[in-house]
């Protein structure tokens, strides 16, 4: 490790030299970032090595975190914050005349995954490591990840994410690791020596290959692993090629490969095609396989061996993507391992463990029976077999009951309900916050809750407070440590020894400069990407998140809209000056979602260009919203928009990240926003809207009509019909979409119900952000009380409650 600039300075040189052959002055940005990486990879590699060595020997359990999404933006940045060489290399490279953030950015976000899902996954990992645990994650190595999106013309445009093509300074192939996964063909079963035994013929073996990309833990000798497969084929289709035939016999090949070729930016909207079905087998199957093959080779592989792998092998399954986990599993224990079907389940139910994120129905997985058995026919005749069996028990229970058994059932109405099978197959059901987990419990899995009362438990989200916090805003903690000490890295309960600065006015006035400065860097991103000027003076109101109904980008734009009315009707209008920023990615297929995004650029063009407003209003949609603008974006935010439908987010993330760089929430009590205003309590956020209960209630009997609320609130009328009669510059049906889903479709999310609420709690925004010794009290208070968010807190009790894991201390040697 280096101690000094010097050493580290000629390290960095050194490195140059023997990969490019090139001395400093000569070498490219991309060729100095390329140095820098594998220098510290060298680093890494070391303790890698170590962390694996004594995995192997201390024979702990370890955890594998499956999911089919890891968000992990760029790792230059926290590998080397996490490995406590930030200053030091900073300093070295400023001596070289190199900004390390110039460097930072050379790296290609890696974008494996769509949004809140993904990017949890990328924080569990980072909170494993850090609290030296041996856990390590399983997913897909995507050749194309989340698409860039372009904005043109207000319309977003998907540019294909090529995130390979200059290499991946971070990951090592194994290509010795590989192994098999078989699609289509049949299963017979054949009796042998007394036993059943199933024979899988005719199948389309495809290649998974393993990428392997560490991921080192702060201040701590532990480095686990990320397991990315990659769909490859030994295939070769000679006879086409000899005949002539070049297209023919490379197009095989490219099918097989497709596999791992796209990341589907579907979040919570769900588009059920069968690559889709293919990805989630293909990763599974590879990473069990793989788990068990060296699960054998440290226990040993007789079956009664076997049976006992719970007892070292933990898989956990981050939604129901990886639910074929379970019918699996059971294959390798009994086709494989020779396992009874009893010891299999056993084993099976004890090792995994499952995640819900999400209770909107649509989002709800499910596959087509005819699509399971074709592509995966060893997969149906297990899931089959677990059905009858479960719905066997079900009729133990509850005799007569068909209703009940048929909307339990893990294969009904032609489909496999991939939730079913996740909380049969597992021991632990989590939700993502209290009231998710509530409502799981209550409403969407009830049956199951009755059935299986211990399974359910609640995992409140977390983020790593050093990826947000101590790296995205390096100015606020050393604000932060110069307060409280460095404990609050470590310990970030630490946190809340700010509370007594709140009222101090030096420390408050620190804190506004740091914000301050932090506003300024965003203002000059968007003045240089957008060519709009935005007055850093303003409040900066923030909602940066996918687009989504349920998440209610449309309450914010019409609220916009109806501010810019007001400010139309009252020139003199007294309101504290205001920068909406908005930025996410709509599903590509998502029409709706698609016009929202229109609309709000259409209000930025109308209202960015009135001068008779006075500049008080300004709307911002920035442009490709991706973990590396959200670590530009979340420390510059005075407000943070946390809007959905109550009872529709399971738990948000994003709200935690704000919270952490000292924003005020303007939300509702849904997902962890409830949690979030049970620490800061009333007087730091400001809540809104209906109430979980009441929207469900809503939901189950009805009661609610749009006319109600249109008719009654002029200033919603009025706002509405803007969206329709030519009011905005557009072609007159531009936005029936967004007018149909309030008006025709009355009002799914409850925009214009939540309006008036809205309008009022913004207005109390403003008033509070007048008063700016409160302002930054509030501000302080959020960060203060924002340690429970912190992932390493959810990720221990995930390691306690349900994993049986404890940590294991890398020494050097
Ligand atoms: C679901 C589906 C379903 C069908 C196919 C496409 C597709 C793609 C992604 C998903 C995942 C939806 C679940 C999800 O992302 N939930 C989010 O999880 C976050 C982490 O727990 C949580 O903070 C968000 O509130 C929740 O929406």
């Amino acid at each position: 490790m280096f101690t000094s600039k010097e050493e580290f300075k000629e390290a960095f040189i050194d490195k140059l030299q023997t990969l490019f052959g090139q001395s400093l002055d000569e070498s490219s940005q991309t060729d100095r970032y390329v140095a820098l990486s594998a220098l510290i990879r060298d680093i890494i590699n070391k303790r890698w090595y170590q962390s694996n060595k004594q995995y192997k020997q201390c024979k702990e359990k370890q955890v594998y975190y499956f999911s089919m999404e890891f968000l992990l933006g760029r790792l230059l940045g926290s590998n080397l914050f996490n490995l406590g060489l930030t200053d030091v290399c900073s300093e070295a490279l400023t001596e070289l005349g190199i900004d390390l953030n110039e460097l930072e950015a050379v790296e290609q976000d890696a974008g494996l995954g769509n949004g809140g899902l993904g990017r949890l996954a990328a924080c569990f990992l980072d909170s494993l490591a850090s609290l030296q645990l041996p856990g390590h994650g399983t997913g897909i190595r995507y050749r194309h990840g989340m698409f860039e999106q372009k904005i043109v013309n207000g319309y977003q445009i998907e540019i294909p994410d090529n995130w390979l093509k200059d290499g991946y300074v971070w990951e090592t192939r194994k290509a010795d690791r590989a192994v098999t996964v078989k699609f289509g063909g049949n299963v017979r079963l054949e009796s042998q020596g007394g036993r059943l035994v199933a024979i899988h013929e005719n199948y389309e073996p495809v290649l998974a290959v393993p990428y392997d990309v560490p991921v080192i833990g702060a201040n701590s000798g532990t480095v686990n692993t990320l397991r990315l497969w990659s769909a490859e084929t030994n295939y070769f289709d000679f006879p086409s090629f000899s005949k002539g035939d070049f297209l023919k016999a490379v197009e095989h090949k490219y099918s097989l490969e497709a596999t791992s070729q796209i990341l589907y930016p579907d979040d919570n909207y769900p588009e059920g095609k069968t690559l889709r079905l293919k990805q989630q087998y293909f990763f599974v199957s590879a990473g069990l396989q793989s788990i068990v093959r060296r699960y054998k080779r440290t226990y040993g592989g007789d079956p009664s061996v076997l049976a006992k792998i719970y007892e070292k092998v933990a898989v956990h399954i981050n939604d129901t993507h990886p639910a074929l986990a379970v019918p699996e599993l059971m294959r390798i224990l009994m086709d494989e391992e020779g396992l009874g079907w009893d010891e299999a389940w056993n084993a099976t139910t004890k090792t995994i463990s499952y995640t819900n994120h999400t209770i909107l129905p649509e989002a709800l997985e499910k596959w087509p029976v005819d699509l399971v058995q074709t592509l995966l026919p060893r997969m149906y005749m297990i899931i089959q077999e677990i059905n009858e069996r479960f719905c066997a028990a079900l009729w133990d229970r509850y005799p007569g009951d068909w209703e009940r058994i048929r909307a339990m059932a893990i294969i009904s109405d032609g489909y496999v309900h991939m939730a079913h099978l996740a909380v049969t197959g597992s021991h632990s059901v989590n939700g993502v916050a209290e009231v998710h987990s509530n409502i799981l419990k209550k409403e969407v899995m009830a049956n199951f809750h009755q059935f299986y009362p211990h399974r359910f438990n609640n995992k409140t989200n977390g983020v790593t407070h050093r990826r947000w916090l101590a790296k995205a805003n390096p100015g606020l903690a050393k604000l932060i440590t110069q307060a409280i000490g460095p404990g609050w890295l470590a310990h970030p309960t630490e946190l809340a020894n700010l509370h007594r600065y709140a009222r101090d006015p030096a420390f408050q006035s620190s804190i506004k400069a740091v914000k301050q400065a932090n506003k300024e860097r965003l203002a000059k991103y968007i003045k240089d990407k957008m060519d709009i000027a935005v007055d850093v003076d303003s409040i900066f109101d923030v909602q940066a998140k996918r687009i989504h109904a349920y998440k209610r980008q449309t309450l914010n734009a019409l609220h916009i809209l109806d501010l810019y009315n007001r400010l139309k009707a009252d020139p003199g209008l007294d309101i504290t000056p205001r920068t909406f920023i908005f930025g996410g990615k709509a599903a590509t297929g998502y029409y709706l979602a698609k016009r929202i995004i229109k609309l709000i650029n259409t209000l930025a063009d109308v209202i960015n260009n009135d001068r008779s407003i006075g500049g008080k209003i300004r709307v911002v949609f920035l442009e490709n919203y991706n973990v590396s603008l959200a670590e530009l974006i979340m420390p510059a935010a005075d407000v943070s928009e946390q809007i959905s439908t109550a009872s529709r987010e399971a738990s948000g993330t994003g709200n935690m990240k704000f919270m952490m760089n000292g924003a005020v929430t303007i939300g509702t009590l849904d997902g962890a926003n409830i949690e979030i205003r049970d620490e800061v309590g009333d007087d730091n956020i400001v809540i809104f809207g209906l109430t979980a209960d009441e929207v469900l209630s809503y939901y189950k009997h009805g009661g609610y009509n749009v006319l109600d609320v249109y008719h009654g609130n002029p200033r919603v009328k009025m706002i509405v019909d803007q969206l329709v009669n030519g009011f905005l510059p557009v072609s007159p049906d531009e936005f029936d979409s967004i007018y149909h889903s309030l008006m025709r479709a009355n009002d799914e999310y409850f925009v214009l119900k939540d309006f008036a609420a809205y309008a009022a709690a913004q207005e109390k925004i403003d008033r509070l952000y007048r008063d700016q010794s409160r302002w930054q009290a509030m501000a302080i208070n959020n960060i203060a009380f924002s340690g429970r968010f912190a992932s390493d807190r959810t990720v221990s009790e995930y390691a306690i409650g349900i994993w049986g894991i404890k940590p294991v201390i890398i020494r050097e040697s």
